[in-house]
């Protein structure tokens, strides 16, 4: 189950409805919720990544967020970056933290870890890279020990299909945690990293990817397998996204529950897990 073969559900209208909302997320393993966000707080925060991106020279001082591009992701420091987007206050801004609370049903905790996504167009690249795109993968693999978070996925401008974004397979959060295996087509930033293979994901498992406005939201369970859909649009616009997770206030918080990514990726000792999920590990 390699291509995306159907959208993801709009739960909006789940959303006053505590059971139907939870037999959803307990059936496909992800909630996607349209125009809940405050849309001026996302776009303020796709400001501060353009102005990063303008800031670290990888941007014309001229762009807007219309049509800002940047030769490649790989080439614009990630730690810098993380600088000029001021992600913490748009999680725990009381209008984000709001409709947590209402999906989760109860006080949440944002983590410390946040990734940050800013991939120009690969289409008509000589040599296009998709070093930082994900294999199928489940986050309740690196991330734990608990596995009551959710991973929450948001675009900061709009996203359509050929731009990317991530795709998951419905469901598949019902088998639990999976194997994931070294494997030499899945690397990020030049080395082999784990995932699950293609092939071992499930007939039924559907894989779903929608366009996304700002404003939107996209949670999953933390073994709902998913991966990147890499950037192929035509006329080229950047895919601008980021990504945390989200646990209940109350249960335990691990490494990346409570360490910055910046944190977590400056030690090489860390293991380049770290780098992608804030997760230390020698083993890749
Ligand atoms: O945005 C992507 O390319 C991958 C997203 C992902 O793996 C996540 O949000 O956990
Ligand atoms: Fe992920």
């Amino acid at each position: 189950m390699t291509y995306v073969t159907g959208e993801y559900t709009d739960c909006t209208p789940l959303l006053g409805d505590r059971e139907a909302l939870d037999g959803f997320f307990e059936e496909h393993g992800y909630l996607y919720l349209r125009g809940v966000l405050d849309r001026d707080l996302v776009r303020t925060t796709a400001e501060q990544m353009l102005e990063g991106l303008v800031a670290l020279g990888a941007a014309d001082p001229r762009a807007t967020l219309d049509d800002v591009a940047i030769d490649s992701f790989e080439e614009v420091d990630e730690v810098a970056m993380h600088k000029y987007v001021k992600y913490d206050d748009f999680w725990n801004h009381p209008s984000t933290l709001e409709v947590f609370e209402r999906v989760f049903g109860e006080p949440v905790f944002v983590f410390r870890s946040t990734t940050i996504r800013y991939y120009p167009s690969a289409a008509g690249a000589e040599e296009p890279s998709f070093a930082h795109l994900t294999p199928f993968h489940q986050d309740g693999f690196y991330i734990g020990p608990n596995k009551d978070f959710r991973p929450v996925w948001i675009p900061l401008v709009a996203t359509t299909k050929e731009s990317g974004g991530v795709a998951l397979a419905d469901g598949s959060h019902r088998r639990g945690p999976r194997e994931h295996v070294v494997h030499e087509s899945f690397r990020r930033f030049g080395h082999p990293v784990r995932g699950i293979p293609a092939e071992l994901m499930g007939e039924d498992e559907a894989l779903l990817h929608s366009a996304m406005e700002p404003g939107d939201v996209l949670f999953m369970h933390a073994y709902t397998c998913h991966k990147s859909v890499p950037n192929l649009s035509s006329p080229p616009v950047m895919r601008m996204s980021m990504d945390t997770r989200v646990q209940p206030a109350t249960t335990e918080r691990g490494f990346n529950a409570l360490t910055p990514w910046t944190e977590s990726a400056k030690d090489p000792s860390k293991g380049i897990m770290s780098k992608i999920t804030g997760t230390p590990s020698a083993v890749e």
